[in-house]
């Protein structure tokens, strides 16, 4: 069996690992990705689509900024809708900033081919994936490569980046974790479709038959969802029944045309609230979907994924320069504090924006009461506003 030696063996190549493995190599501290898929396939997974403009300042200090400044979209605010007509919600008035709609695979292609041209080792579609020693001050990663081949990396630390149906967080014995988690009793159906969005903002809709929103990645394909069942059979939604139920969605006072195109993506999310403390384990540190999920309602799971590394970034490197473990021991703490926020801001929005069956009138009475409170007082407004940009990082 091949033993290698890296200073940081990253696994999972999605926003959190990448962006990781990209900020190490900036300060100097090299690392190896362990990624379970091919390259084609994270590249065109699509997720994301909002980042904050914290994420933003991130990736473009980052030497990441040249085709998202280019292909991004900025957005001045969002738009709430319910009872037939849109509110704005206008960000850069409330709070003097922006985000930007930059699909989650073209953060991911950057990264990889940022990567790759710098000579950083990622392993594509490795497979039976386990940690070892993680108390030690040598943790191991077994693994078979790509030619089913087994391997060995022993590391100084390991990042658990590889989401929420990885290995990592299961690699800690359950004595030493609390989960706290929500799951929610509907999904979103998503779409790309070949055709223009339907307005300049993001249009968040709530109505009887279910929440709608309709987004974007670019001013010919639009991205919409439709509130669904959590386990929604796709063979169910042809694609007429997708566009009359978004139009439905829709109907108000201002009749909003909403343009129709080929629809070339289809997927179902389930939703859920999870939150593992704490994020670390010996020299297993989790970050991103690995360690917590939000409903995507807040816009919040890749930004996330971002602000746990860049702790984590900063952590290792004051390792590396001083030999101080005292900034990785606060890493998790000072995570949660970000995340629960995140959290809170995620539920709130889906709460108040979803159809809840179980909800009498008086409850949908409230919901719209707490719409009309939002989009009406510009204090309310201003603290919805201050959570979809983003909080300021604390670090
Ligand atoms: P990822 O992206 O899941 O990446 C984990 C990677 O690990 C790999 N992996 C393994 N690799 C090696 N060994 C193993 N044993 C492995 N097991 C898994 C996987 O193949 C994968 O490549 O987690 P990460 O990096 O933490 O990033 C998190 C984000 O992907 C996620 O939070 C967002 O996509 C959530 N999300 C949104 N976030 C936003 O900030 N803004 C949004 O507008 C937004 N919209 C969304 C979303 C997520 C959605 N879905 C489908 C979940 C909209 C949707 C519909
Ligand atoms: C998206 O465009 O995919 C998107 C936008 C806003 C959200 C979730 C997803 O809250």
């Amino acid at each position: 069996m091949a033993i290698a030696r890296t200073p940081v063996g990253i696994v999972g190549g999605g926003p959190a690992g990448l962006i990781l493995c990209h900020l190490l190599r900036l300060r100097g501290i090299e690392s190896v990705v362990l990624e379970a898929r091919s390259r084609q396939y994270i590249e065109q997974r699509v997720r994301a689509g909002v980042l904050e403009q914290g994420t933003v300042g991130l990736l473009s200090d980052a030497g990441l900024g040249a085709r998202m400044q280019r292909e991004g979209l900025q957005h001045r605010g969002i738009h709430l809708r319910f009872g037939g007509v849109s509110h704005p919600i206008d960000f850069a008035a409330l709070t003097g900033k922006s985000v930007t709609v930059y699909g989650q695979q073209e953060v991911v292609r950057d990264l990889v081919a940022a990567a790759l041209s710098a000579g950083t080792r990622i392993e594509f579609e490795v497979t039976a994936v386990v940690l070892d020693q993680l108390s030690s001050t040598q943790p191991l990663i077994r693994y078979r490569d790509q030619r089913g081949e087994p391997q060995q990396l022993q590391c100084d630390f390991i990042a658990g980046c590889d989401g929420f149906h990885g290995i990592c967080r299961a690699a800690i014995p359950a004595a030493a974790l609390r989960y706290y988690e929500r799951e929610y009793p509907f999904g979103w159906l998503g779409i790309l479709a070949h055709a223009p969005p339907l307005a300049d903002e993001l249009i968040y809709t709530h109505h009887e038959r279910g929440f709608a929103l309709f987004s974007m990645r670019s001013p010919q394909i639009a991205r919409h969802y439709l509130q669904c069942p959590p386990d929604e059979n796709l063979a169910e939604w042809p694609d007429e029944r997708i566009w009359q139920e978004l139009e439905r969605r829709l109907e108000g006072a201002d009749s909003l045309v909403l343009p129709r195109g080929d629809i070339f993506q289809k997927g179902v999310t389930p939703m859920r609230s999870f939150v593992t403390e704490p994020m670390q384990y010996g020299r297993l540190f989790l970050a991103g979907d690995a360690a917590h999920i939000v409903p995507p309602t807040g816009a919040k799971g890749m930004n996330l994924a971002a602000s746990d590394v860049r702790s984590l970034a900063l952590a290792l490197a004051e390792f590396y320069d001083s030999g101080s473990m005292r900034r990785l021991e606060r890493y998790s703490e000072s995570c949660l504090r970000r995340i629960w926020q995140a959290q809170r801001f995620s539920w709130w929005m889906t709460s108040m924006l979803h159809r809840f069956e179980h909800h009498g009138e008086f409850d949908r009475r409230v919901q719209l009461a707490e719409l009309d409170y939002v989009t009406g007082s510009r204090v309310a407004s201003a603290a919805l506003a201050e959570n979809y940009v983003g909080l300021p990082y604390q670090d």
